[in-house]
């Protein structure tokens, strides 16, 4: 089983690919963190908690991470995942409590105990593991991988179209806190980024007989995925809202879903129009070669992905 962190901000879609993640035999996962970004600290935590009781999986311990992001205040999400940040739900209040280790601090910890063997999959803005690496640069070298939900990379119309964060060239992540993803992305930790460019695809939908089989399924897990289908339908938007964090799980669990492509990357922390953007720089002649070389998810198999995340919920 490959040994795998989560840092996350649930969040609806951080909520599937949490049992997504849980429910893989591929994966075994030692933490969640949880971090402030669609929403305040402890609805994030509290929403992890919910999450894993819902599935039966609260041998999972859930730290309590960042409250802010690096260097600025937390931004208010602009694409509302309801007034419970899952899609109105209402998940029963969580019976577990958060473990008493700060979530920095079992990221390092975990790192230590596991050296090489980790890879950290995070699906909500950097600021953890941005403060992690700060407190502890030592752990930096002994990340397997860091499989991030970030950016978006200019390969095709979704990248911009869908933008999730408050400018028209930003995902939501990155630009909640710019700060901690550069750092990240500077680290020299080998990265998948998944950006919008794949994650936000329209070919990322439930037709009307797999909803169908989620309402009906015995799983309640997968009762809720339909409800947060039909959430997000409400508000004109498709499946690909719920689904755009299990991407990443996905592409741990197998790499061959997602296909990459190298970029050398810059994060834009200055920009008036275009705060928190992820500049990659594919120029054949006179490229920057400062920027730091993360691979991009570029392609995905759409349909094998809907399968997995079907056959997870209902199973
Ligand atoms: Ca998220």
């Amino acid at each position: 089983m490959k040994k795998v962190l989560i840092d996350t901000d649930p969040g609806m879609d951080d909520t599937i690919a949490i049992i997504l993640a849980a429910k893989s035999p591929e994966l075994e996962v030692l933490g969640i963190s949880s971090v402030a970004g669609n929403y305040p600290i402890e609805v994030t935590t509290r929403n992890a908690l919910k999450t894993l009781e819902l599935i039966g999986a609260t041998t999972i311990p859930v730290a309590r991470g960042m409250g802010k992001p690096l260097a600025r205040p937390l931004a208010k999400d602009p694409f509302s995942h309801g007034s419970d940040g899952q899609a109105e739900t209402h998940l029963p209040e969580p019976k577990t409590k958060p473990s008493p280790r700060h979530g920095v601090d079992q990221i390092i910890e975990t790192v230590q105990a596991n050296p090489g063997a980790v890879t950290i999959i995070t699906l909500g803005p950097l600021t953890n593991v941005a403060m992690a690496f700060m407190k502890e640069p030592a752990i930096v070298p002994l990340v397997k991988e860091i499989v991030a939900i970030a950016g978006s990379f200019g390969l095709n119309k979704y990248a911009f179209a869908n933008a999730t964060g408050d400018t028209p060239q930003s995902e939501w992540n990155v630009f909640v806190d710019p700060e901690a993803a550069k750092l990240v992305f500077e680290s020299g930790v080998p990265i998948r980024a998944v950006g919008l460019d794949v994650a936000t695809h329209f070919d990322i939908n439930f037709c009307e007989e797999e909803l169908a089989t989620l309402k009906s399924s015995p799983r309640p897990e997968a009762n809720v995925a339909e409800k947060m289908v039909r959430f997000v339908q409400g508000r004109g938007f498709e499946s690909y809202c719920v689904l755009i964090d299990s991407m990443a799980v996905a592409a741990v669990i197998d790499p061959s879903l997602i296909g990459t492509v190298p970029a050398r990357v810059g994060v834009e922390t200055k920009g008036e129009l275009t705060l928190g953007q992820t500049v990659a720089d594919f120029r054949h002649h006179h490229a920057w070669a400062q920027l730091p070389e993360i691979q991009v998810a570029a392609t995905a198999d759409y349909r094998r992905f809907l399968d997995l995340v079907m056959t997870s919920l209902t199973e």
